[in-house]
């Protein structure tokens, strides 16, 4: 093995850090954005179109993928990097969360969680080992612990309850883990919005030692403000010298907020979801492409930007392709949104390593502000 796992802070503003996470297959600069390539594949796009808009990783996920085509046929086939095409990092998600969320029939114990698959209704079960063997056949880089996440608004005593039953399977998932040099393990940090439970899970986690250490159970419904109150005080309980990640967020200020407040790595589908259903991120917020007043429109959705969509077609042509549900709308959105989000981290990291990210916050939110042209 001639790359281990490491994580090097390069630079910090305020709270705010930029630095690069290694790996055998390759750097990963902070703070980083992943793409969500939830079924080997980042939908509408191909690999080397996502790295073109700057991704150095990718998120896949261990519910979808154990259930279609299963882990066992990846590995058989050389790993997810090789089936997929994608030779750099990948992340992929323990399972449990999107269990919660798509599966039905489910039946949450200590030992783990049964349910019936989304696509046929199959029967399965997932534990922290059932997980972490899954993502060690999928070849992941960054594996995360087995964890649950509650549903909000929930009473303290059930957060606590479900955040502590997490911190056992943590330990489970560190056990059947085990040393795998240059590959790394990620604990997570539950706990809902309050703060003793947060604590009291960064306690646990770190006690039981991880490569880095993720913040979960937020962007659950609980809102922006409550969101950030917690990131003012959780990445705070965290070690300073691994690599903080905030699973699910989130929107571009969600992430210039989470951001400022200490978080180096995030994943939303956010902008390749709402590529496919004719929205787009910009500079000036968020533009409806669907809306008539594109339909005469010469302009690009953004003159500033240098991705394909803005180079070479109009809004009038990006609206025509939506209205007429042709394969290239979601193509070209997507490629937009992602070039975006992109973007939007080189210049959080650029203003985090020549110490003016307040001024590139104040300038990103007056931006907006104007709205759309
Ligand atoms: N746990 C896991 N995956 C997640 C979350 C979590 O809490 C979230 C919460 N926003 C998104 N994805 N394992
Ligand atoms: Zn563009």
């Amino acid at each position: 093995m001639t790359q281990r796992f490491g994580f090097q802070v390069h630079a910090t503003d305020g709270k705010a850090r930029t630095g690069t996470i290694s790996t055998p297959r390759g750097e990963i600069r902070t703070p980083a954005f992943m793409p969500v390539g939830t079924a080997a594949t980042v939908k509408a796009m191909m690999p080397e179109s996502v790295r073109a808009t700057g991704a150095d990783i990718l998120l896949g996920n261990t519910y979808h993928l154990m259930l279609r085509p299963t882990a066992e046929r990846i590995a058989a086939l050389g790993g997810l990097h090789r089936f997929m095409n994608w030779e750099r990092p990948i992340l992929t998600d323990s399972g449990g969360f999107q269990v919660m969320s798509l599966s039905s029939l489910r039946k949450l114990t200590e030992e783990g969680v049964r349910f019936s698959s989304h696509i046929d209704g199959s029967k399965h079960m997932l534990t922290p080992e059932r997980s972490m063997e899954i993502q060690k056949l999928l070849g992941s880089d960054i594996v995360m612990c087995f964890d649950e996440c509650p549903a909000l608004p929930a009473t303290d005593d059930v957060v606590a309850k479900s955040m502590r039953m997490s911190m056992r399977w943590a330990q489970r998932s560190r056990d059947a883990f085990g040393d795998r040099p240059g590959h790394a393990l990620f604990g997570i940090m539950q706990g809902g919005v309050t703060r003793d439970l947060r604590e009291e899970s960064a306690e646990a986690l770190k006690s039981i030692g991880f490569d880095g250490y993720a913040v979960g159970g937020l962007a659950v419904g609980e809102g922006q403000e409550a969101m950030f109150s917690v990131l003012d005080y959780a990445p705070g309980f965290l070690p300073e010298d691994k690599p903080r990640y905030l699973m699910g967020v989130g929107k571009p200020d969600d992430i210039v907020g989470a951001v400022e407040r200490g978080i180096d790595m995030m994943d939303c589908v956010l902008p390749s979801r709402s590529g496919r259903t004719g929205q787009a991120w910009t500079r000036r917020g968020q533009v409806n492409i669907k809306n008539q007043r594109h339909q005469d429109d010469p302009r690009p959705l953004d003159e500033h930007c240098t991705c394909p969509a803005c180079r070479n077609y109009s809004r009038a042509y990006l609206h025509h392709v939506f209205r007429a549900q042709e394969i290239i709308s979601s193509m070209l959105l997507t490629w937009h949104n992602l070039h975006y989000y992109q973007e939007l981290m080189q210049g959080l990291r650029d203003a985090i390593f020549e110490n003016r990210l307040q001024s590139f916050v104040a300038d990103f939110h007056a931006e907006r502000a104007q709205g759309d042209i």
